[in-house]
């Protein structure tokens, strides 16, 4: 089989990249280890910015994110006893909108057969060859027999644990890793959220976010060792655990209920240099991680697909080998500063094992200083909405 553009995985990187590049003439197909049910089955992201918004806008497939997404104008910082609201909407004249990664999955998944996106689900062993060629292909196999995907570019969006990145020889590229001592314990359940906005609390006892999908559904985490399993964590231990993290004005607006979704999930700041090799132009979790603090995974998968959309659609419209060439500059110069502040908010909101009374008098400082000043504030909230393209 030939086509314009391989794409290797089916998530939201994917997905995008696919029917942007259909919108723009180009022919493309992507390739998914797993079923379509199962992608569907992650529970991931929650919290979307404008430019996510914006891509799924220009593709007309923004019907249900409109009706059900939840625009937030701004969030909240829990220290104990105190509030901290960061007003993002008067701070910087935008909004986030929490809208499920599982819906915008679907909403991405459905217009495919219409707008002629070929998916190919369940392709095993995939390989990529020939990448640092103008010829390079995919070998995968496809129920049980061997298949071959010619391409002018192959476009690895296989998240984290994928082969696109495995395929640049180590000698061309960089590695930049942090790992942390604690995982986030996740919790989503048919019950109304505590709040009608997030928060993000830092206790004596450790992290929790309340987060929600929905009137009707919330999301939940508290952060724990990594030594945890999910077996000790009862929904009853997970519920005491966030009504005395969030604070008691949170834990009074708390309605319990059974859980439909729980996992750990280990938290990494992670960049790979560059995001392109020869043919092969990496998007997504494919080339950076970062901790879920700040709400911005998804969101740097959608702004490198939108930089990999522009340069593909240079190349094929008038042969802009330029293009090509500058996409992993301009694609890492916004994942460095989506890394640098979810890691400091991860710092800022998390008791670390190795912290000390000086690095809680830190924290402590530093919260204060946000609670008292606009310019601290509209910062965080510059960084929340997302920065420009
Ligand atoms: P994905 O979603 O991992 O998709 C990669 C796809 O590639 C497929 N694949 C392969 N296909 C073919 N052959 C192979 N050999 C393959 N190997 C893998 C996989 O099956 C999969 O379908 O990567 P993508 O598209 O880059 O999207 C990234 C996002 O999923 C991720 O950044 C976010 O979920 C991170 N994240 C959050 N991001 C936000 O912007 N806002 C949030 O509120 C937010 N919350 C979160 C999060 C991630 C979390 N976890 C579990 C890591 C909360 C959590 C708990
Ligand atoms: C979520 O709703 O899953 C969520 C929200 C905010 C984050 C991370 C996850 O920072």
């Amino acid at each position: 089989m030939k086509t314009q553009v391989a794409i290797i995985g089916a998530g939201p990187a994917g997905l995008l990249l696919g029917h942007l590049l259909r919108a723009e003439g180009v022919d493309c197909v992507v390739l998914e280890r797993q079923t379509g049910d199962y992608v569907l089955s992650r529970i991931r992201a929650g919290v979307l910015e404008g430019v996510t918004v914006g891509l799924m806008r220009r593709l007309g497939l923004d019907a249900r994110l409109k009706a059900e997404g939840l625009v937030e104008e701004g969030f909240n910082l829990a220290d104990g006893e105190r509030l901290i609201r960061i007003d993002v909407a008067a701070l910087t004249g935008r909004t986030v909108t929490v809208y499920g990664q599982t819906e915008v999955t679907k909403d991405l998944m459905d217009a495919a057969q219409e707008r002629q996106l070929q998916v190919i689900y369940e392709a095993g062993d995939v390989a990529l060859h020939d990448i640092e060629s103008d010829a390079p292909f995919v070998t995968y196999s496809h129920q049980g027999n061997p298949q071959r995907l010619d391409a002018r570019f192959i476009i690895g969006c296989d998240g984290f644990h994928g082969p696109s990145r495995k395929a640049i020889p180590a000698s061309a590229v960089r590695e930049y890793e942090r790992v942390y001592p604690f995982g986030w314990l996740g919790i989503l359940a048919d019950v109304p959220p505590c709040n009608h906005e997030l928060i993000y609390a830092n206790h004596a006892r450790g992290f929790a976010l309340a987060s929600m999908r929905s009137h009707t559904r919330s999301r939940y985490y508290v952060d724990v060792p990594l030594s945890e399993r999910i077996e000790d964590w009862p929904d009853d231990r997970i519920w005491d655990e966030l009504a005395i993290r969030l604070g008691p004005e949170a834990a009074a607006g708390m309605t319990r209920g059974p859980s439909i979704e729980k996992s750990i999930a280990p938290l990494r700041s992670y960049v790979f240099e560059p995001m392109r090799h020869g043919s092969l132009l990496l998007c997504g979790d494919s080339a950076h991680i970062v901790p879920p603090t700040g709400a911005k995974g998804l969101n740097l998968a959608a702004s490198d697909v939108h930089y990999a959309v522009e340069a593909l659609a240079g190349w094929f419209r008038h042969h802009d080998a330029d293009a090509i060439a500058g996409y992993s500059a301009k694609a890492l110069a916004r994942v460095w500063k989506s890394e640098r502040f979810s890691w400091s908010l991860t710092r800022l909101m998390h008791r670390f094992p190795e912290d000390g009374p000086f690095e809680r008098a830190m924290q402590v400082a530093e919260l204060d200083y946000i609670a008292s000043s606009r310019a601290a504030q509209t910062s965080i909230a510059e960084n929340y909405v997302g920065l420009p393209l």
